[in-house]
């Protein structure tokens, strides 16, 4: 899996600096999806702001990585991450029916964002199995 993503994101970005945010509700799979890119080692951090951001710089990629949801107050903050943001992967539990209606929501919220109006964006339904 790594292999395949060194490719395309060389061939999206080449040499540029870049960065992508994965983002969903907490639980959905984020950690996870980091991890199972073996990119390098997630360092997890928490700014003075008081939301905890993980972070893998891969070339010159940095995937950082935080769960919406939850306190309003802290939303303001998010937006020292959103300057040269090229991709969003935003993932959904998709077994967690009982919260589809808020990661909806904090998903539009995202969209309305006008400094990640340029960025790309990939919705990634996870633990599609689990509704089987
Ligand atoms: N069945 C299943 N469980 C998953 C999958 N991805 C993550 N999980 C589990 O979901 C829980 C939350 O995952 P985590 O990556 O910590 O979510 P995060 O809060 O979004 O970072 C953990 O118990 C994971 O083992 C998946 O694809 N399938
Ligand atoms: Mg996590």
């Amino acid at each position: 899996m790594g292999i395949v993503f060194t490719r395309l994101f060389s061939s999206l970005f080449g040499n540029r600096e870049a960065r992508i945010l994965v983002l969903g509700l907490d639980n959905a799979g984020k950690t996870t999806i980091l991890y199972r890119m073996q990119m390098g080692e997630v360092v997890s951090t928490i700014p003075t702001i008081g939301f905890n951001v993980e972070t893998v710089q891969y070339n010159n990629i940095k995937f950082q990585v935080w769960d919406l949801g939850g306190q309003t107050s802290i939303r303001p903050y998010w937006r020292c991450y959103f300057p040269n943001t090229q991709a969003i992967i935003y993932v959904v539990d998709s077994s967690d029916t009982d919260r589809l209606v808020i990661a909806k929501d904090e998903f539009h919220a995202i969209l309305e964002e006008e400094e990640l109006k340029g960025a790309v964006v990939l919705l990634f339904a996870n633990k599609q199995m689990m509704l089987l």
